[in-house]
């Protein structure tokens, strides 16, 4: 059984659920609780990932594998799905389209964090805008 660290909350979480879906993996991965914080250090993550972010993924050989993409690469290995192909304009264009979405979820992350994990007196309101903008244009 491969070991996830997991939080409901984390976007980049999802998107390797959903990647474990589609590529059917996701009975063979086990969700282990953490509260990955940027201030609060999490030392059962950091025990896998030193950055002490999730996800972080124990294989079932033992090895540990963060971040997200590299993850969702591994399970697309594992399956031989068709997340990523492996050469040629089809792999570019996936490991892109992947970077967008990440690019999405870092900017939500980063306006989400600037409320809920800096003090009121340190909150900037433009900066969040900013991000949150990212996200919704085209
Ligand atoms: N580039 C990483 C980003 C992971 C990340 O930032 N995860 C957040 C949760 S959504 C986290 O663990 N934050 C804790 C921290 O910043 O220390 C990935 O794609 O997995």
């Amino acid at each position: 059984m491969m070991q996830l660290f997991y939080a409901s909350t984390s976007a980049y979480v999802r998107k390797v659920l959903v990647c474990a879906q589609v590529l059917g993996v996701d009975e063979a991965i086990e969700r282990l609780d953490s509260a990955a914080h940027p201030i609060e250090r999490d030392e059962r993550i950091a025990a896998f990932n030193p950055l002490a972010k999730v996800p972080a993924l124990r294989t079932e050989s033992g090895l540990c594998l963060y971040d997200s993409r590299v993850i969702c690469e591994y399970l697309n290995t594992l399956s031989q799905g068709p997340l990523f192909p492996t050469s040629g304009e089809a792999r570019w264009t996936s490991l892109t389209r992947q970077a967008l979405a990440d690019g999405l979820i870092d900017a939500a992350l980063l306006a989400r964090y600037e409320f809920s994990a800096r003090p009121l007196e340190k909150q900037w309101q433009e900066w969040a805008d900013a991000q949150l903008k990212k996200s919704q244009r085209r």
